[in-house]
């Protein structure tokens, strides 16, 4: 950790100045800290013309916690390489990458200021018609891109070399994987939820098929992920979609990013039925967040088997049928991942705005016991999905 010094507004008005491309010279600039996330710090510069960048370096430890949970800086190196990777693929909707500093663990990116964090406008029952097809067309052409369909068998491996993130990846594996289905410090939920996480604790047949998607997670390096696509990593505007925060990015299953972005719709889905506005308003919230989810999935869909039929440089995987085969094991793990963030996200330590915001306890809790059992149905019977409708059938069999 040479050479590495926690940043005040103060030193990073000195790091940009010094850097000295950003801002004309002699401008005078101000800084303020904003970040609300679970790990980092985040600082937006500007100048006295409306001119402004963002800040961002990680700290030792995950910030949420505190300096008892220490947490590598490697993951500003990963984050800021997967945007960069990421966003050759899909330059319009990745957040550029303007500098970065692995020693410092920092990195500068474009102000995205004049965009909104999709979680907040959802809770908000504010909509985005085009947010399911740029999120479909980014998950499918990042995933097919650093796939072994594409990707020399060589080139991947040094890449999954280079994106190994081991202290990251054992977040998530705990978090979604182990904190929900056993008593740890980390997790917290009201006491009136017990009987429900018990029942959640002594289903057999769902550990089974949470080992299952655990295993997956630890030895299916399939793609470059994002490895956090939950709607507060995505900034949203009428007109665009931008990915942030990919510091849990790794090679891992392709299934991953789509079901927890699909997790967190359904997060959104669950609230609306204890959120303040009238019933109209959050029904029609609800049939453009399913709307949302089968165009994501349909879009997700045809986008990667267009690219598997047009694009695959392997040729054994080349075989007819091949990629239609993969693509179903990939709805069939998305499903699964999306049950396992539904579940996480209401009992383990990170939980969202959507739930917790919710004043009354008794409406609250009813959500908290709608997302456990949704998650839990989701999990068990993803492996009846074959088709992207399916999915869809079967989310809207369980949702309610
Ligand atoms: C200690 S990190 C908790 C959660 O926040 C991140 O955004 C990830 O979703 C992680 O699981
Ligand atoms: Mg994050």
């Amino acid at each position: 950790m040479s050479g590495y010094v926690a940043f005040d507004a103060e030193k990073v008005i000195d790091y940009v100045t010094h850097l000295g491309h950003f801002f004309a010279e002699g401008e005078t600039l101000s800084c303020y800290e904003f970040g609300d996330g679970n790990l980092n710090l985040v600082f937006r510069v500007q100048d006295t013309q409306r001119n402004s960048i963002i800040v961002k370096q990680a700290l030792p430890y995950a910030r949420c916690v505190g300096e008892s949970w220490p947490l590598t800086l490697d993951r500003a190196r990963i984050e800021a390489s997967v945007l960069r990777r990421h966003g050759e693929i899909c330059p319009t909707t990745t957040a550029k990458v303007l500098h970065h500093n692995s020693e410092l663990a920092v990195t500068i990116l474009e102000d995205l200021g004049q965009l909104h964090i999709l979680r907040g406008e959802l809770n908000q029952a504010h909509t985005f018609p085009q947010l399911s097809q740029d999120i479909a067309t980014y998950l499918a052409k990042t995933s097919f891109y650093f796939s072994s369909f594409y990707l020399e068998p060589s080139e991947k491996k040094a890449l999954v070399t280079e994106f190994t993130n081991p202290e990251l990846c054992a977040i998530t594996e705990d978090l979604f994987f182990d904190d929900p289905y056993r008593d740890t410090e980390r997790n917290h939920f009201p006491s009136a939820l017990q009987a429900s996480v018990n029942a959640l604790r002594h289903n057999k047949a769902l550990l089974i098929e949470i080992a299952k998607l655990k295993a997956q997670f630890l030895n299916a390096p399939e793609t470059l992920l994002h490895g956090d696509v939950h709607t507060g990593s995505i900034f949203v505007s009428a007109e665009q979609t931008k990915l942030i925060d990919p510091e849990f990015g790794f090679f891992g299953p392709i299934g991953f990013d789509l079901g927890s972005f699909i997790g967190n719709l359904l997060l959104n889905y669950c609230a609306q039925h204890a959120r303040i506005e009238a019933l109209p308003k959050r029904r029609n919230m609800q049939v453009y967040l399913l709307d949302c989810i089968a165009s994501t999935l349909s879009g997700f869909y045809a986008t990667w088997l267009k690219l598997a039929k047009t694009q695959t440089r392997d040729l054994s995987l080349q075989a007819e049928g091949y990629a239609e085969y993969f693509l179903t094991k990939v709805l069939q793990d998305a499903v699964g991942y999306c049950g396992c963030e539904l579940i996480r996200r209401t009992i383990g330590l990170a939980h969202v705005t959507d739930i917790d915001d919710i004043e009354d306890d008794t409406a609250r809790l009813e959500v908290q016991k709608r997302a456990l059992q949704l998650g839990e149905q989701l999990i068990l019977n993803a492996n009846k999905c074959h088709t992207t409708e399916d999915v869809y059938q079967l989310i809207i069999s369980f949702v309610n």
